[in-house]
Order: structure tokens, then sequence, then C-alpha cells
């Protein structure tokens, strides 16, 4: 069994020191914070990836270097597994302790015990690719992770700028080029192409749709939808608007899918006409939010929830039209979904719903266990997955009618037009367009389905969120000890009150989430546990925020 060369690490570990006093974890999305302490964690990461390629047999591991939805000052690096999916969970513990080794012995030393408690074949071949988003500090970590590719002889592929998704495309396809799981072109142009081949077999014959106003939240996905689009034709017309990727302080600021789900209000540069359906991304095009304006000129959100509950309807809808409906649906929604989605999936639907943390990756592994199942975050991060034997069915069938037919030619293309590895903007806009193309639905009708609780988020600036320790899919607090009856006793006195707590993974913040019968109440009920969960972690410094009661 070859063995690390000691020398050629520590000259290229020399090149990227560890920040002192720095403690990293890999969290919701893989590391992430501000991009001037990532050089070394990213560094490590390509070591990490080297490695769990070697461990899977030279199995092509993917790389995203992005921030997604934080401010241009950030940065992140995550992992992505054989199929497309995330870094198995066990392995996050590895690249933790990889990323917080204080010194290159320490380094080798986890590198050593790594290859042999987890019997890894050093002489087995390592491939690696990788890709970021548009912030300027991509490039310089780009080349980090390089350097750690190069501790390991990694053989590697450089994508450029890419949204995550395409990413996670390329990834399987170049795990399944050849077998019968083939997955597609392992390239932009193969993404584009596969995708709008299924999006215009869905909406061929029908009423094209109004034009889709777009915020790319100046982030990755604007220069790639205006790529995508040729690929479209005239099957849809979609505006595009927050496409200023030269100024990166614009990435995300009062845009995107974030900021519309948070503030529940339209980016910054659009003027909304009643009526009118419009769609932000995130700043790495992996999630979708759709609104529009009410005629008495209320913002309607169109959020993750919304967007479960149409492709389920539409999917149940679908089966049974195809006459195949020994396929079960199923969907995955995290604390976050609203209650009056989750009555609706389970009362009107009849469709079993599962709550997991946050997280795609807990989303994913869950959606896994249905023939069909559904994941959406409502912060409109999901997608659809089709298991093997739904889709062997879908294949196979062949229809007694010729309705059953085009059901099931609709299926098959349904599966095609969705990304299976992961939550996918791209991708989620032209189900969502192909659904209300076949229906020729408005965004109201869309929204009638059932009436959102009103609901907020509030983010907590505390001096250490890690003492917030959840349980229950991050529904209740076990520590601090004592906040969670604090909570409890104040939920009970508003209506319909819900409310929870969680750190951050992906920010420095707590999150509060409130729900509850009016807006009046709910804006009460959030901040009366934001104004608690500060008091409990201010350690009497900062300001307490006004609004908090
Ligand atoms: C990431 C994850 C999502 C998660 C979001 C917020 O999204 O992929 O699953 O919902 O972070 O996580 P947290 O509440 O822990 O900060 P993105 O789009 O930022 O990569």
């Amino acid at each position: 069994m070859a063995s690390v060369n000691i020398e050629n690490l520590n000259t290229l570990s020399g090149l990227h020191p560890k920040p002192e006093n720095v403690k990293f974890t890999y969290g919701t999305a893989g590391f992430r914070m501000k991009a001037e302490l990532l050089d070394s964690v990213v560094f490590r990461t390509g070591i990490l990836a080297a490695l769990r390629s070697k461990k899977l047999d030279g199995k092509v591991i993917g790389c995203m270097i992005t921030a997604s939805h934080n401010p241009a000052q950030d940065n992140g690096v995550k992992l992505v597994d054989p199929m497309g999916e995330m870094l198995e969970g066990s392995w996050e513990a590895h690249v933790t302790a990889l990323s917080n080794a204080e010194t290159n012995e320490q380094l080798v030393d986890i590198i050593h015990s790594m290859v042999s408690s987890l019997k890894i074949d050093l002489t087995k071949p390592a491939k690696v690719v990788f890709g970021r988003d548009t912030r300027p500090s991509g490039e310089a970590l780009a080349a980090a992770f390089v350097d750690g590719l190069k501790v390991l002889d990694a053989e590697t592929t450089d994508y450029g700028i890419v949204t995550t998704p395409q990413l996670h495309y390329i990834t399987r396809c170049l795990n399944t080029a050849g077998t019968p799981e083939a997955y597609g072109e392992p390239s932009a142009e193969g993404y584009y192409k596969k995708l709008a081949g299924a999006f215009k077999t869905l909406v061929d014959g029908k009423t094209k749709l109004s034009p889709l106003t777009l915020d790319c939240a100046n982030g990755v996905g604007a220069p790639k939808f205006q790529e995508f689009v040729p690929f479209l034709g005239d099957s849809i017309s979609v505006n595009i608007m927050n496409d200023d990727v030269e100024n990166a302080s614009k990435l995300n600021l009062n845009s995107g899918a974030d900021y519309v789900k948070s503030n529940q209000r339209a980016p910054v540069g659009l003027k909304m006409v009643p009526q009118q359906r419009y769609a932000s991304f995130d700043g790495d095009a992996d999630r979708i939010v759709y609104y529009y304006q009410d005629d008495d000129s209320t913002f309607k959100l169109l959020d993750g929830d919304k967007i479960a509950g149409l492709a389920a309807m539409f999917i149940i809808d679908l089966v049974k039209a195809a006459g195949i409906d020994s396929i079960s649906v199923g969907v995955v929604q995290t604390a976050y979904a609203n209650g009056a989605s989750t009555q609706y999936l389970r009362n009107t639907l009849n469709v079993p719903v599962s709550c997991v943390p946050t997280g795609v990756k807990h989303l994913h592994h869950e959606a896994t266990k249905y023939d069909v199942g559904v994941y959406f975050e409502a912060n409109g991060h999901g997608t659809v997955l089709f298991s093997p034997s739904a889709l062997k069915t879908i294949h196979s069938a062949e229809g007694s009618s010729p309705a059953q037919a085009v059901a099931i030619r609709n299926l098959r293309a349904f599966s095609d037009v969705i990304n299976q590895t992961v939550g996918d903007a791209f991708s989620d806009l032209l189900f969502v367009e192909t659904i209300l193309t076949q229906r020729q639905w408005t965004p109201k009708i869309w929204d009638q389905a059932y009436t959102d609780l009103p609901n907020r988020l509030v983010k907590v600036v505390v001096q250490d969120r890690s003492i917030f320790k959840t349980v229950d899919a991050e529904r209740k607090l076990v520590e601090p000890a004592g906040l969670q009856d604090a909570i409890d006793a104040i939920v009970l006195k508003f209506r319909d009150g819900r409310s929870f707590v969680r750190p951050s993974g992906t920010e420095d913040v707590v999150r509060v989430y409130a729900e509850a019968a009016t807006r009046p109440e709910t804006d009460e009920l959030a901040f009366r546990i934001a104004g608690l969960v500060f008091d409990y972690n201010s350690n009497g410094s900062g300001l307490r925020p006004r609004e908090f009661i």
C-alpha cells in the first residue's frame, strides 16, 4: 500500500496555513464563512476529496466552491458524492478533523488514521471535479483546492463557473457514463439539452404562458440562465433581472430567494404588476421561490411549501391518469414548513409527510424512502426523486388508452426535467412552468390550494450559537436548559401559535421561526421569542434590538 509523500504534503500545506484560533465545522451545506478564513480549509477539503475518491475505488467526487445565499464577502466549500448527492454524513467528521489540525504533523496523523480505520488503498486512483460561483474569492480558493488534490495526485477537471446543481449533475453523469443508469452528457451543454428537451415535450401543443420575470440575485444563475435560453427556444419567455455579476457587492443584496422569502417582499428593482408571475433564484441557483401581487396590491409568496404541494398534486394526478397508481408519493419537509401546507398535504392530497432537520442532505435521504419522494424546504430548496423501481414502472408501462399513453409520456419527461441529484432552481422553474402551462393556471389559482398561516423568521446574533442544541427534527431545544420551557410558556398564549429556535448551519446567527393565527400575533410571538433568545446568550453585551419585545 502506497503512503503519503510527507515532504510534498509539508510543502503544499505550508502554502495554506491554518488561521489561529478558528474552529471550523462542516455545517448545513459544508464549510461556510468569511472567504479570507477559508484558504486552509479548502486546501484540506481537496485532500479529503481525493481520499474519498480512493476509498470509492476512483469514483468521481465533486466539489463546489460557493456560499450560496450568503453575502459577497463569504464563501464556502461542499463536497458531492458520486451519484450527485451530498457527502456521506459520516465523512463530515473526517473533513472537520482535517480542517482543524493545528500542525502539519497533526494533519499527517489524521490522514494516516483515516487511511487505516477506513481501509483506504492509496494506490487507487482519485478523480475529483470542481466548480465555483461568481464570487471574486472563488478563483484563489479553487487554486487552494487543486493544491490539496496534488497531495494525493488526484486527477481533476475544473468546470469553472457553474451553478451548484450543474456541478452535482456533472458528477453523476461522469459516474454513470456507460451504465444502464447513464444520467446524461457530463457538461453544461448536456445539462441544458436534457432539461430543455424534456420541457419542450411537456409543453408541446399547449398555449404558452405570459412571460416570467426572473430575479437572479446578481449571481451565477444569471449568466447560466442566459446560456440556457437558446436551448429552450420559444417554449418559454423569461425576462431576466438582477443579473449584474460584475459588481460582486450586489450578490444576494436585497434580492434573491432568501431575501424574498425572509422579507416577504419583492427584490430591489422590481415593480410588480398584479397577477403576473415572478421568481427568484438564490446566489448559486439551487433555490427558487415564486410570487405575485394580488389585485389589492398584497404581496403573495409561493415558496418551497407551495411548490411541493403543486408538484405532489400534479404527480398524483399523472400517476392515476397513467393507470400506474401503484406508485406511491410522499413528501418531506422541515420544521419551517407552514402548518397549513402540512395539513393540505395530509388531509387534502392524502400523502404521507415526514419532517426532518434542515439541510437538503437530510431531506434527500428521507425522500429516497418513497417511490416518488417530493422534498422541499420552505426556503425553496428541493426536488422530486423517482426511485429506480418507479422509473422502471414508468418506462415499461404502455397504457391501455391514448390518454394513458400521454400521461405515461408526460411522467417520463417529468422525471427528466427534474434534477434527481439535488434541489435545482432551473429544473424547479421548468417543472413549475410545466404544471402551470398544462393546467393553464395563473399564480393565484395555484395559490388557492391552501392559505398560509402568517409566519415570521427572525435572525438573532448571539455570543455563541453552538450552545443551542436541538432534538425532534430541530423543533425542541434541549440546551440551554430551561429555554424551551420559557418558549413553550409564551407560545401557549398565542392562537395557533408555533415557534422554534435553532442555530443556523450557514450563518453566524440563531434562527427563530414563529406562526400564529394573525399577522400581528405572529410578529409579536416571533419577537418575544427572539428577545428571549437574545437575553439567554447576549452576555450583557450588544444592544438588545429595539423591535424585540
Ligand atoms: C443551505 C442548505 C439548505 C438550508 C440553508 C439554510 O442552503 O443547503 O438546505 O435550508 O442552507 O440553512 P441554515 O438555516 O442552517 O443556515 P444554501 O442555499 O444557502 O446552500
